[in-house]
């Protein structure tokens, strides 16, 4: 059965995640599909991209999947982690891409998420950083994703406290550009990326990666980038870290001893 959906109508594109019994984890397979829909529409030059999950779902994705998080040593969110991979060609996807949010958004879905163009959200949906609570290393891209989306007064709020925020606060910081009904959500995401379709696509195009470029425009020297990675080693090589995987496949509350 696959974990991915690819739709065209006529200048746009759909792709909607379909794991459900998963929660939409973002595994190899399931991302590999997003991957190879998103560059099948490159192909096909659509000219708006409409990322979503199956209608009704609870859980829009329960983020990275754990199942596939290294018990420790090598990375779990390196450059060429197939998580970094999809966030990359989101960003890079020559056209917007608009997130159709329903249900809870964890984990790297969020850093997903934010790596659209614009973000509409029914009411129930909710977002929640989990590194802290299962003990990771989280990547420097990808706090750079998120702090380029949200005041950094909120993410830390969220990455120290692993506690989900509803849309409506989501909403008034300026995250989401839209909060739909869910039976509305659909044809207004629709709507909205025809709209953009019937727009100069180079100029389009040439904005959001002109906006891309100035958002990845910081300056870091060596001995920063030094530093960051001997803090995403020390995380990554911790107890802590073996302890959150523990817990979440024994489904029990963590422990963790900061070692
Ligand atoms: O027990 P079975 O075999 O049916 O499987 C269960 C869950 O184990 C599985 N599942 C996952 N498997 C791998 N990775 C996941 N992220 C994941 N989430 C869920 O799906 C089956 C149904 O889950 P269940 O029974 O818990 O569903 P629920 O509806 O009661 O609860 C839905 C959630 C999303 C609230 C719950 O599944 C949950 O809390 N999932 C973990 C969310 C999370 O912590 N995600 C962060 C993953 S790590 C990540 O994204 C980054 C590395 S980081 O942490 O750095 O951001």
């Amino acid at each position: 059965m696959a974990l991915v959906s690819v739709i065209t109508d006529g200048a746009v594109g759909t792709v909607m995640l379909d794991h459900p019994e998963k929660r939409n984890a973002l595994g190899e397979a399931l991302i590999a599909g997003l991957v190879d829909g998103l560059d099948r529409l490159r192909a096909g030059a659509v000219r708006a991209v409409v990322l979503r999950a199956a209608p009704g779902t609870k859980v829009w994705s329960a983020g990275h999947d754990i199942d596939e998080l290294p018990s420790s040593r090598r990375d779990p969110l390196g450059w060429s982690e197939p998580l970094r991979l999809l966030v990359r060609r989101l960003q890079e996807f020559p056209a917007p891409v608009i997130a159709q949010l329903e249900g809870g958004v964890w984990g790297g879905a969020c850093e997903v998420v934010f790596a659209c163009d614009l973000i509409h959200a029914t009411p129930d949906v909710t977002f929640a950083l989990t590194p802290a609570r299962l003990g990771v290393p989280y990547g420097l891209f990808g706090l750079k994703t998120l702090a380029s989306a949200m005041p950094r007064s909120l993410l830390r709020e969220m990455a120290f406290t692993a506690r989900p925020v509803g849309v409506e606060r989501a909403w008034q910081l300026g995250l989401v550009n839209h909060v739909v009904p869910v039976d509305r959500i659909a044809g207004f995401t629709a709507d909205l990326a025809r709209t953009i379709a019937t727009n100069a696509p180079l100029a389009v195009a040439a904005m959001k990666e002109q906006l891309r470029i100035l958002d990845d425009a910081i300056g870091l020297g060596p001995g920063q980038f030094e530093r960051l990675q001997e803090l995403r080693r020390t995380v990554g090589e911790s107890g802590d870290y073996r302890e959150g995987l523990a817990a979440f496949a024994a489904k029990r509350a963590p422990v963790f001893l900061g070692t």
